[in-house]
């Protein structure tokens, strides 16, 4: 066998600037040979990379809160909260903002040093911008770190959000060009693309990452990694989500990843957007210890923290703070030192 030294890595196209500035900087063959790679030298160069950039043992501790749940005219088939589907979840209106503001403090006092609020919408009407906002900026000074996942953003509503100061906007890409048809029908890859502009325009710190087993291949995976680490630039947060099955949603039966397949996407995305915050997001309930340390020696510096996601079920709080603490590691802000 080769040793390390001698395994050709793959190298991103125009690294050298001899490409122009348009042409992608990754390639999905070149995203896919790094997925080919031995484990142990793929998680090597993840981890080198992540040592670049940020202090190798802290985790960003992150919180969720739905404030919106359900009633969702998309028919996103890996989601509870779709209208399309027969979940059993019951609709619910905005929560009120003193009850968010309990949530946040709640979520501080436990530890987190980030606060995101998810609503089930296609895109929020003017009223329900002005809403959340105003959550935005009393969640923002209380101290903690802000993001929010609405849907589809007008160039307005992008801009009021970042006037209340919103640190981050979470809106994924969930898959690979190809296979989203096969996933959502209601909007398009390229509706998610524009909303990403109008953020990025705004002057909010784009978080896109997307959902891995849901029956897609390898391909696909390297083709979701490959839209995102091509953003220019690349989001500063990439959540990476293990989808959580629920029944009555078309995805419900999934074959299930490989775990060593997760914590590759992990390495692949650690190296292909050096910088970013890699969130090893929903699917923990279902994951073990060792398959979760091995996600942070990849590079994932961010976890979601308490006892719901959205909708479904994350780990205890007590068993994170086990986890951390047997692996030596400690909870950080998510800041890049390089
Ligand atoms: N409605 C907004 C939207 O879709 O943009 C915001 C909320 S939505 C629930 C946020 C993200 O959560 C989705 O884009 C998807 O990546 C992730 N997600 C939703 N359901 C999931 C599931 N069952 N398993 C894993 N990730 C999921
Ligand atoms: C993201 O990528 N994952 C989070 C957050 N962004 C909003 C949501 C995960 C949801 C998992 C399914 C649920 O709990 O309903
Ligand atoms: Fe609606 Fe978001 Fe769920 Fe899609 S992922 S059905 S847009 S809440």
């Amino acid at each position: 066998m080769p040793h390390t030294q001698n395994v050709p890595l793959p190298t991103p196209r125009g690294a050298a600037r001899r490409e122009p500035p348009t042409s992608p900087r990754w390639t999905v063959d070149a995203i896919a040979a790094l997925y080919e790679l031995p484990f142990p030298t793929l998680v090597h160069r993840a981890h080198t990379t992540h040592r670049e950039h940020f202090d190798p043992s802290a985790i960003q501790l992150s919180s969720l809160l739905s404030i919106k749940t359900g009633g969702c005219p998309e028919d996103c088939g890996y989601c509870s909260q779709s209208a399309h589907h027969d979940s059993g979840l019951a609709a619910q209106p905005l929560m009120p903002l003193e009850d968010v503001l309990a949530a946040a403090r709640a979520a501080q006092a436990a530890g987190a040093h980030r606060f995101c609020m998810g609503a089930a919408w296609r895109s929020p009407k003017p009223r329900q911008v002005a809403a959340v906002a105003r959550m935005v900026a009393e969640v923002k000074a209380l101290g903690l770190e802000t993001c929010v996942t609405l849907g589809m953003l007008d160039d307005a509503h992008a801009r009021e959000l970042a006037d209340a100061g919103l640190d981050y906007y979470n809106h994924n890409l969930d898959t690979s060009p190809e296979f989203y048809g096969k996933v959502i029908t209601t909007r398009t890859y390229q509706d998610r693309l524009d909303t990403l502009q109008r953020v990025r325009e705004a002057g909010i710190k784009v978080c896109c990452g997307g959902i891995i087993g849901m029956g897609e291949d390898r391909r696909v995976r390297a083709g979701l990694i490959a839209q995102l680490a091509n953003l220019d630039p690349y989001p500063e947060s990439v959540p990476i989500n293990n989808l959580m099955q629920v029944a009555g949603t078309p995805l419900y039966g999934a074959e299930a990843l490989d775990p060593f397949e997760f914590v590759r996407t992990i390495a692949v995305a650690r190296i292909t957007m050096p910088r970013a915050m890699v969130r090893l997001s929903a699917g923990r309930e279902h994951m073990d210890d060792a398959t979760q340390a091995l996600c942070f020696l990849a590079g994932a510096n961010s976890i979601f923290y308490g006892e719901v996601l959205l909708t479904t079920a994350n780990p205890r709080v007590d068993a994170d703070r086990r986890l951390l603490a047997r692996l030596g590691m400690h909870t950080g802000d998510g800041v890049c030192m390089a």
